[in-house]
This record gives structure tokens, C-alpha cells and sequence, in this order.
């Protein structure tokens, strides 16, 4: 496994998931991609997208389907450009993983991940992706708000 991948599967485990991470040949670059890579459908999919607000990053999760509207983010919140994203989480675009990252970082959840039992997310490179329960990830997120974002 990619090297990236297998330091975010060390971290899930210490924040106490048994999650399994899995490393695709395909891309699971985009929702679309990592949907038809694992088979299930595009909103199962977790889009974790980095915003700023005024100055600080801030995490959405967001369902595969949906796009944040970032006008209920707030004004002046903004996405963040690819550099932005890796200084946020310690993680390159198409692989950010919803938990785990390098430091802590605030998070809204949007309510459509609720739709799902089990949602799919990436796990720190743009071919890795794994499974979680939907209540154990909002769970296990420190600094976490759910709402409608979308
Ligand atoms: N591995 C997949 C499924 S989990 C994944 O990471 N999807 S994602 O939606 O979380 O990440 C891709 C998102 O990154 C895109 O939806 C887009 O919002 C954002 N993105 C892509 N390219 C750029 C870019 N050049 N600058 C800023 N954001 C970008």
C-alpha cells in the first residue's frame, strides 16, 4: 500500500476505528470515480472539502451527490486552493480523508451524509477510500457541527 495510505490506516486505528483501508487500481480521485470503483452509488460517496473563513481552514463532508452551498458556510468563506488543503490536513486533493489530519480542524457535516448507514471516504491518497458507519465517523470528530450545507 501507498505509503500515505498506511500512515492515515495507523491513524484511524488510534482514533479507534477498525476500518479497513483499501487501495484500489482504479482512481478514486472524484466521488464519481470512487463510487464506480467500489460500487456503490455517487452520495455514499464522503466529498471532504476544505474551505477558509477568514483566514482559518475549515472541513465540509458532504454526500457525493450534493454540492456545499457556501453561502450557509457564512460570507467571506471561500474554497481553499490545493496548497491551502495540504497546509489544513496534511493531505493532497482527491485523497483527504475526513478524520486524521494533521492537526485539528473545525467541521461541518452536511446532514445528507445522514441518508446513509455506511458512507465511503477517502483515505489519504487519490486510490485509497474506506467504509465507516456514519454515526461512529460524526462520532469521532472532535470540533464537529451537522447541518444543511448543500
Ligand atoms: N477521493 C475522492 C472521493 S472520497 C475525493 O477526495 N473527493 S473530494 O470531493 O473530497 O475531493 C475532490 C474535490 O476537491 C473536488 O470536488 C473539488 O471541490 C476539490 N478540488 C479539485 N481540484 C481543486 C483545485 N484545483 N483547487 C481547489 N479544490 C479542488
Amino acid at each position: 500500500m501507498h505509503q500515505t495510505a498506511e500512515r492515515f490506516q495507523a491513524r484511524l486505528r488510534e482514533l479507534g476505528f477498525d476500518a479497513e483501508v483499501r487501495e484500489l487500481a482504479n482512481s478514486t480521485r472524484t466521488a464519481q470515480e470512487a463510487a464506480d470503483a467500489v460500487g456503490v452509488e455517487v452520495g455514499q460517496i464522503v466529498k471532504s472539502l476544505v474551505f477558509v473563513d477568514e483566514g482559518s481552514p475549515l472541513l465540509c463532508l458532504c454526500a457525493g451527490d450534493r454540492r456545499v452551498d457556501t453561502e450557509k458556510l457564512g460570507a467571506g468563506v471561500r474554497q481553499a486552493k490545493g496548497d491551502e488543503v495540504r497546509e489544513a490536513t496534511g493531505f493532497a486533493i482527491g485523497g483527504v480523508p475526513p478524520v486524521g489530519h494533521d492537526r485539528p480542524i473545525h467541521t461541518v457535516v452536511d446532514a445528507s451524509l445522514r441518508r446513509f448507514e455506511t458512507v465511503w471516504c477517502a483515505g489519504g491518497t487519490p486510490h485509497a477510500v474506506f467504509p465507516v458507519a456514519t454515526e461512529a465517523l460524526i462520532a469521532a470528530i472532535p470540533d464537529v457541527e451537522v447541518r444543511e450545507i448543500s
